[in-house]
């Protein structure tokens, strides 16, 4: 054992020598003006060959739960996705629209599977058209939410200008999917250096109501808010789910395929006046960075699973391609290191894919710009940047897969 973790230590440490000399070459191509850099990484782990795609191994009393979790752009939910996971599978940034489309993980524990529904940013069609942006981005929120059993609002409570309404197109969501359960998540609690604002929020969020009752604000707050139920209930005028997968009326339309197609004007018209949802089953208030803080979510989610068949196997964490996995992994960093309009305007091609015999996977992703100042900026001065998105990359699919990850990256100009 401990020769071959020496025998891998040495390779590592050739690789890190190999990686500080830059190849650069430039082959001309009929139409095409090619720049290509390669650059090299390797990770090492004890264990061999990713599990992502096998048949349910069924316990006796299998229950489940799918999560779906929607919101605003950049509020947190892929964090908190990775973290209901126990295991980064989903792309996070600090810029918007970092999830393209929806992609499900999951954890398994006993006999429950969780499904976690992550989504894009929930934004309007003028948006997508205006930024040219993907339709997945404007119509998977929604598909998630219609398999969903749960679904989790995730509000950005350190952002000043989102935090004291739910936009358009969550209550939208919200409205037309009723009998679905939802609870609200107001995230990022550790930057909002006054809690007691939490309460404001609270009740801007769910015009103050909260599993068909009343709030009535006890004391200070706690991480898991248990709301005292008032005396008198009031202003419930509709029906509202009280378990998850019990399904109750609707006082809307039935749920719709695409956004808004289930609403009538005067509903629409309705919604554009709300500033919060008095529908939702339970609040909870954390911070999706700290998985001590996001235990009590996943405890909840455990105990509302219900009996019934898994859909993947227990050794499945996401239902993401590894190619996807790889490109996304990628364009993670993209997001991270470069000015949005580079990493907007990058396409990736993964150019090979191939696992060798003792399980290790050697993969090769061709990015490609089409601005000479975005390639500068992509490679960095002396293959800086270009290395340190292999290397980071690299890294968290070592992480994913379970197994050695050779990346190379190399990066092409069309012109
Ligand atoms: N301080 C703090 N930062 C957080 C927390 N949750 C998420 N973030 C940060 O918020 C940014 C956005 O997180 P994402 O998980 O990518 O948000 P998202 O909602 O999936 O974004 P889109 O996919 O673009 O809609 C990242 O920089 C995260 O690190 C939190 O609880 N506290
Ligand atoms: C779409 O959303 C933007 C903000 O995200 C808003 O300014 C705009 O009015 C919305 N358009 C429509 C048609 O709702
Ligand atoms: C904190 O927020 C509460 C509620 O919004 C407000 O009453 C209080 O004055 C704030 N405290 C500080 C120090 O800003
Ligand atoms: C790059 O992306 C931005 C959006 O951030 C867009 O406005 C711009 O037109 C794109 N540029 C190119 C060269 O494609
Ligand atoms: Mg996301």
């Amino acid at each position: 054992m401990a020769m071959k973790l020496g025998i891998a230590f040495d390779l590592l440490q050739k690789e890190r020598n190999e990686r500080s000399l830059c190849h650069l070459y430039f082959p001309s191509v009929l139409f095409f003006l090619i720049m290509e850099v390669l650059f090299w990484s390797v990770f090492f782990s004890g264990k061999h060959k990713s599990s992502l795609v096998n048949d349910p191994d069924q316990p006796e009393n299998s229950k489940i739960l799918k999560v779906a979790i929607i919101g605003a752009p950049n509020a947190g939910k892929s964090t908190l996705s990775n973290q209901l996971v126990g295991k980064k599978v989903f792309a996070v940034s600090k810029k918007v629209h970092t999830t393209r489309s929806q992609a499900q993980g999951i954890f398994t524990e006993d006999d429950t599977q969780i499904v976690v529904l992550d989504t894009p940013g929930l934004i309007n069609a003028s948006k997508v058209k205006r930024h040219q942006l993907e339709r997945s981005l404007l119509v998977d929120p929604w598909i998630s939410v219609r398999e969903a059993d749960l679904v989790l609002v995730v509000v950005d409570v350190s952002d000043r200008w989102t935090r004291n309404k739910l936009g358009f197109e969550v209550l939208s969501c919200l409205a037309q999917n009723q009998h679905i359960p939802a609870a609200l998540v107001l995230n990022k609690v550790d930057l909002l250096k006054n809690k007691s604002m939490l309460l404001d929020i609270t009740v801007e969020l769910t015009e103050g109501i909260v599993n068909g009752k009343k709030l009535e604000v006890r004391s200070a707050v706690q991480r898991f808010c248990e709301w005292e139920s008032g005396d008198v209930e009031v202003g419930v005028t509709s029906p509202c789910p009280r378990v998850p997968g019990v399904k109750s009326g609707t006082a809307f339309a039935s749920p719709a395929a695409l956004p808004n197609e289930g609403l009538c004007k005067e509903d629409l018209r309705k919604l554009r006046d709300k500033q919060g949802w008095p529908c939702f089953q339970d609040v909870f208030m954390l911070s999706a960075i700290d998985s001590e803080e996001v235990e009590t979510l996943k405890r909840y989610l455990v105990v509302g699973a219900k009996p019934g068949p898994w859909k993947y196997h227990s050794g499945v964490l996401t239902d993401q391609s590894p190619e996807e996995i790889c490109t996304s992994a990628v364009r993670e960093r993209l997001l991270e290191y470069l000015p949005q309009e580079v990493p907007y305007n990058v396409s990736q091609t993964v150019e090979m894919w191939h696992e060798n015999d003792n399980g290790a996977l050697d993969i090769m992703v061709k990015l490609y710009v089409t601005k000479e100042n975005h390639l500068k900026m992509l490679i960095g001065q002396g293959g800086h940047m270009i290395g340190r998105i292999a290397r980071e990359a690299g890294q968290d699919l070592m992480n994913v897969f379970r197994c050695e990850v050779k990346l190379k990256l190399s990066v092409k100009m069309k012109k």
